[in-house]
């Protein structure tokens, strides 16, 4: 049961598809008092919510957030945040995900639909409640009651609509730097990848491909034909995924530029000119995103990379992030350079830091024709360029694009997956990725993965296999790191044939993966679940926060934690505990309840669920072009499994 109250004239945010008979609204804003959830400020206009909390509830939700999968005991804002030192006390990072459920006796979700800045106090300091502060009096609260925290979520993800379905590669295994600079950068990691064996899908081109990072361009030098270049490694079956800024280079003779200043198509100033800051190409504008004909002609403006053959893309900056502008303090190249590889350095200069929060006030969109400053529609920016980026490339291109965002608000995952932004090589970072994938799933957010290996900070050999052993099983498994950091290809470390081992689970279970994704797609349901969405009654399966069902039949529960090879994991019934190394599949039926497994670093282990099977295929392929999703066997219980098949490239009719 779903109902929406609406508080003043909040703008439409594409979150939810309208109009659905499955909703009741009502109008609050005539009798606020009504309702005693609600406490009223005001003073500062801001509006309150407050809901308690049983002691043995547990609120899910709140998608890229720091904190565990149970969100009790701390606070969350959402106000999208480029910054890169991701702590555990952090409270905003790229994403502004405003749904959460608190499940025990009863199940209730709440969304939270408002761009503005929201902090979610979840039981702070035992306060037995969830408060909720939105900074505005504009907003759609919707309110969902379901059987159980699973069933919210499946009602929540069938109002916010189907999600963006990715091309079959994008599920093979893609390797990514900051600092790749040429086409002879690439050609390298391609050879050396093909030398030790290791399949590999697509490589992504960061900043450094384009003329002096003026998006939809390409530095000749570095790449002299770039459509050759692109078309010659597409016939080996690997893709090229370029970069794309939130920023246009403010130059006279960049095309962007000047048709987006000729047509009003810039975020504006207080004077109404276009507004300027400073992001890797030097000064630049921002694209209005919230005008739907600046959408338009941003979106169209991909042509510039699909002519060259280009498939897949990833959005970046569009917090939009901001090094400074004429409100913030300004900060030389050289400085940035210095506080970003200096995390420290940069602490003890608050203010003078990347996103000053000031310049958020100091420029203006139009939305719905009405003018609105930036701070109050926020936490919109970024999804509205994947919507732009993504209703372009519908209709630029025939088939799937790939497509994914640094900044997201539900409503975004229509268009592209996200990943999670500026991580770091450390255990956490991998623990907190395996929280992510579920808290995301709950968003519609089911193409997602982190950088494995850690942006920042160097790599250990053990921490690049323990985190590829789980990246194994999300969607976007993709191998990425900062310029200045240790090179962490998987070729760079010693036997690479422990890594090949591990990325060879991946392209083995891709039958599985693929049809499991697909099917949550369809049915609009969660790809990688918490345990208790599936266990509810299971109070200690509720209580796991480092296993994760993934698909229908899987279970993993991998070693997060540095210098380990066994761990402990909860059966919240008999399943199939399944060792592969490599090249064979090794299966024995483990009880319900804890257990004690052995993982060596160069073997992954998963579980398959009681009556259930699942389909890997016979022989290892070195990229999905060269998959037969037919060429299958099953393992696990004595079932049929029941596969989901498609071209994987053809878009989905309906
Ligand atoms: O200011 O393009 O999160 O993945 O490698 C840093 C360079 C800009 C941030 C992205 C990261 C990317 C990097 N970018």
């Amino acid at each position: 049961m779903i109902t929406c109250k609406i508080f003043g004239e909040p703008i439409e945010t594409d979150a939810v598809c309208d109009e659905l008979e499955t909703i009741s609204y009502v109008d609050a804003s005539k009798d606020l008092h009504s309702d005693e959830d609600i406490i009223f400020n005001g003073a500062k206009s801001f509006l309150k919510f407050s809901y308690p909390l049983l002691k043995d509830d547990i609120v899910y939700g709140l998608g890229e957030t720091m904190g565990g999968i149970n969100k009790r005991g701390r606070s969350y804002v959402s106000y999208n945040t480029d910054d890169p030192h991701h702590r555990d006390s952090m409270k905003s990072m790229y994403g502004a995900h405003n749904f959460f459920v608190i499940d025990g006796e009863t199940s209730v979700g709440y969304f939270f639909d408002s761009p503005a800045r929201i902090t979610f106090d979840v039981d702070v300091e035992n306060s037995c409640r969830v408060d909720v502060t939105v900074e505005t009096l504009d907003l759609k609260l919707y309110n969902i009651v379901g059987e159980s925290a699973y069933d919210v979520t499946k009602q929540f993800l069938n109002i916010i609509g189907r999600s963006f379905v990715p091309p079959l590669w994008a599920f093979g295994y893609g390797q990514s730097r900051w600092g790749y600079k040429n086409h002879k950068d690439i050609d390298e990691v391609i050879s050396n990848y093909q030398k030790v064996g290791i399949p590999l899908d697509y490589v992504c081109l960061d900043i450094d491909y384009m003329d002096r990072y003026i998006d939809f361009t390409v530095n000749e030098k570095r790449f002299p034909d770039m459509k050759e270049y692109v078309w010659e490694k597409k016939r080996t079956g690997i893709h090229l995924v370029p970069i794309v800024d939130a920023g246009i280079k403010v130059e006279p003779g960049n095309e962007t530029y000047e048709t987006g200043v000729k047509n009003g198509f810039f975020s504006t100033n207080e004077d109404d000119n276009p507004f300027q800051a400073a992001v890797w190409p030097g000064m630049t504008h921002f694209p209005d995103f919230f005008q739907k004909e600046a959408r338009e002609w941003f979106g169209n403006e991909y042509h510039k990379l699909t002519d060259l053959g280009f498939e897949g893309f990833w959005n970046d900056m569009n917090e939009p992030s901001i090094f400074y502008s004429e409100y913030s303090t300004k900060q030389s190249r050289l400085d940035q350079a210095l506080d970003f590889l200096m995390p420290s350095r940069a602490e003890k200069k608050e203010g003078s830091k990347n996103n000053s929060y000031h310049d958020y006030h100091h420029f203006y969109h139009k939305v719905e024709k009405k003018r609105m400053c930036h701070h109050d529609v926020h936490n919109l920016f970024g999804a509205f360029m994947t919507r732009a980026s993504g209703e372009g490339l519908q209709k630029l291109l025939p088939n799937r694009y790939l497509l994914f965002s640094r900044s997201s608000y539900i409503g975004a995952h229509k268009y592209g997956g996200i990943w999670t932004g500026d991580n770091h090589s450390s255990f956490a970072m991998l623990r907190q990725n395996l929280i992510h994938m579920a808290s995301l799933n709950m968003c519609g957010f089911l193409y997602t993965g982190a950088d494995t290996g850690g942006f920042g900070g160097n790599c250990s050999r053990e921490l690049m296999l323990r985190w590829l052993a789980f990246s194994d099983f999300t969607p976007l498994m993709r191998n990425h790191s900062a310029i200045g950091t240790k090179k962490q290809e998987c070729y760079r470390y010693k036997r690479t044939d422990d890594f090949k081992r591990v990325i060879a689970l991946r392209y083995r279970l891709l039958p599985y993966i693929y049809s499991e994704f697909m099917k949550a797609l369809i049915h609009k349901d969660m790809y990688m679940k918490p345990l208790g969405f599936v266990y509810p009654k299971d109070e200690k399966a509720r209580r796991v926060e480092d296993q994760l069902m993934v698909g229908e039949g899987i279970m993993i529960a991998p070693i997060l934690e540095a210098g380990e090879t066994h761990r402990s994991v909860y059966l919240p019934e008999e399943m199939v505990h399944v060792r592969f190394d490599g090249e064979n599949f090794y299966e024995d039926v483990m009880p319900k309840g804890d257990s004690l497994i052995t993982v060596p670093l160069n073997e992954v282990v998963f579980f398959i669920r009681k009556d259930h099977s699942i389909v890997v295929t016979r022989h290892l392929s070195m990229n999905t072009a060269q998959l037969d999703l037919r060429d299958v066997k099953p393992i696990g219980y004595d079932v049929d499994y029941d596969q989901y098949i498609d071209d994987g490239y053809s878009k989905l009719t309906n």
